[in-house]
């Protein structure tokens, strides 16, 4: 099924390379005219219209997970695109991201709401210099969804801080975000120093984020790798289901 919004048929213009072209046309592939409408949405920041659309697609009957994937992560692959080509700016991307929380909010309640027995504790935190946490909290979500109690560092989370929560929690296991090339070390540091501190055994660290790759965690020491907030709770999962 093609595009079929008028304004995101537009927006294909910015996508100018073909496999990228191939894989946006993929993201909408379903023609789902709301989700494609929530997904402009987002890309022009509008928030309070992000915030109707998807109150208006849950009352509807969709399914959480289409609208984050089909919708607002759709919507934010073009954010991305455009920003790192150079059509927006920081300002616009900002605003998209605001549109994206206003969606988010709907969607939390819902992927949080499992009620079952707590299956254990994690961390997470954006490492220290990164400021991203769209990916991070849509982790969190899918985490506290599937049983996990999740202890949020927030951004920028330097080395001593995941070491103090895990502690603090008594939490087993670790999940670290970056979405910069020159912040994805900072995870390799991060494990050096529990390390250090002689409780590297002790913690399962995963890893993830858009350049953040299998083997680049493989490199570091990381024990998991995720490609997304599906991946992560496998891990977080699979983790546990070991160690029985
Ligand atoms: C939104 C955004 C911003 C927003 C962030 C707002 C916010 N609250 O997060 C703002 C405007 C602040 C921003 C700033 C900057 N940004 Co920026 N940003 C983006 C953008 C467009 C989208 C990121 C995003 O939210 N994606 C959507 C989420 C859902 O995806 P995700 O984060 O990858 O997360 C998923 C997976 O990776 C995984 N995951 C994530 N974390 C974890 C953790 C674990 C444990 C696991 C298992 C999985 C996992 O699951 C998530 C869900 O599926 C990206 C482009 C892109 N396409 O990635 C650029 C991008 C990351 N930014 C970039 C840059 C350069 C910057 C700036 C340096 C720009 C500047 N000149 O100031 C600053 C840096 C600020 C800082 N110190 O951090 C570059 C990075 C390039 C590079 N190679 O390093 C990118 C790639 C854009 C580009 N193509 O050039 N940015």
């Amino acid at each position: 099924m093609p595009i079929v919004n008028e304004l995101l048929q537009q927006e294909m213009k910015f996508i100018t390379k073909p496999f990228e072209q191939k894989h946006i046309e993929g993201l909408f592939d379903t023609g789902d005219t709301l989700m494609q409408e929530i997904a402009i949405s987002l890309i022009k920041g509008d928030n309070s219209q992000v915030d109707v659309l998807t109150k208006k697609a849950l009352s509807g009957g969709y399914n959480a997970n289409t609208i984050l994937d089909d919708g607002l992560i759709a919507g934010m692959a073009v954010v991305g695109i455009k920003f790192r080509d150079n059509f927006i700016f920081v300002p616009e991307v900002l605003i998209a991201a605001r549109a994206m929380k206003a969606g988010m909010a709907h969607i939390e309640p819902i992927l949080s709401a499992s009620g079952v027995e707590p299956i254990g504790t994690v961390i997470m935190g954006t490492v220290k210099g990164d400021l991203h946490d769209i990916g991070k909290n849509l982790c969190i979500m899918m985490l506290r969804g599937a049983g996990f109690i999740v202890h949020d560092l927030g951004v920028d989370t330097a080395p001593e801080e995941f070491i103090d929560a895990i502690d603090e929690h008594q939490a087993e296991v670790l999940g670290m975000s970056a979405l910069l090339t020159t912040t994805m070390p900072n995870m390799g540091r991060t494990i050096e120093a529990f390390e250090d501190e002689g409780i590297r055994e002790q913690v399962f660290i995963m890893v993830g984020g858009a350049p953040v790759t299998e083997e680049f965690a493989e490199d570091m020491g990381a024990d998991g790798y995720g490609k997304d907030a599906i991946s992560c709770v496998d891990l977080a999962k699979s983790f546990y289901e070991n160690k029985k």
